[in-house]
């Protein structure tokens, strides 16, 4: 897969060289491209935004550093139509099967806004040339869009197949994934501090950890994530 990130703070993207994503890079499964949009400026102060038309607070991406940048990009996709994903607190909320989905596609293209976003009339263009996806990691407000790019693309990326060096972690996420939050889980020592390990965990039969296993996973959703408790219920 390959993935290009437009940023006008490429540094932020540098996290993506390291651990599992960094080694997915080395071996070839990923390729990772960072790009800074002032490399797509002319003036001597390297421009990207201006005042908004119509007044307002802040100020507003320009739509050309965008188009060159993007055009740059293209002419070495892979594909005739790659995906652009735009971060932004206004899109559709990014997920799991969102996840599984994107990480399907041979050419992901990221575009981290930042201010108080691009000219709309770059969205107007890159339909044209791009399957653009509006995506939000949730329901608050970043500075811009390279954390939330970090994030959809560490999602995505350790779906890619041979990204997870033990596929069987995959598998067993997938399988579990029956909108239950996972199980609270314990190592070594079985006494610490003033604290115990759970005596059935010790027991060593597996019908019964399984069972309470399960019950605290319930109790969990029950208690943190009543809106994903509600959804189980309407499934079992
Ligand atoms: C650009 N501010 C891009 C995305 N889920 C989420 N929260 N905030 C964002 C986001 C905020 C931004 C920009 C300027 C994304």
């Amino acid at each position: 897969m390959r993935i290009d990130v437009v940023s006008i703070f490429p540094e932020y993207l540098e996290a993506l060289n390291i651990s599992l994503l960094g080694k997915a890079q080395d071996s070839g499964l990923l390729e990772i491209n960072v790009h800074d949009l002032r490399d797509h400026t002319f003036d001597r102060h390297k421009t990207v935004d201006d005042t908004p038309y119509g007044g307002g607070a802040g100020m507003v991406m320009k739509p050309e550093p965008w188009a060159l940048t993007l055009e740059g990009i293209l002419e070495q996709s892979p594909v005739e139509r790659p995906v652009l994903i735009v971060p932004t607190p206004s899109g559709e909320v990014f997920s799991q099967p969102g996840a599984y989905e994107l990480a399907e596609s041979e050419h992901l293209i990221f575009a981290c806004g930042r201010y108080e976003g691009i000219d709309e009339r770059m969205f107007h263009w890159a339909r044209e040339r791009f399957d653009v996806r509006l995506m939000s990691l949730g329901d608050y407000v970043l500075n811009g869009g390279e954390v939330a790019a970090l994030a959809m693309i560490e999602a995505i990326g350790r779906l890619v197949p041979g990204v997870v060096g033990n596929p069987e972690s995959l598998v067993e996420e997938s399988h579990s994934d029956d909108g239950l939050l996972e199980y609270p889980v314990y190592t070594k020592p079985s006494s610490w501090r003033e604290y115990e390990v759970p005596e059935i965990l010790l027991s060593g039969d597996h019908a019964r950890i399984a069972a309470w296993r399960k019950e605290q996973q319930a109790e969990r959703t029950r208690t943190r994530r009543p809106d994903l408790w509600t959804k189980h219920q309407n499934m079992a």
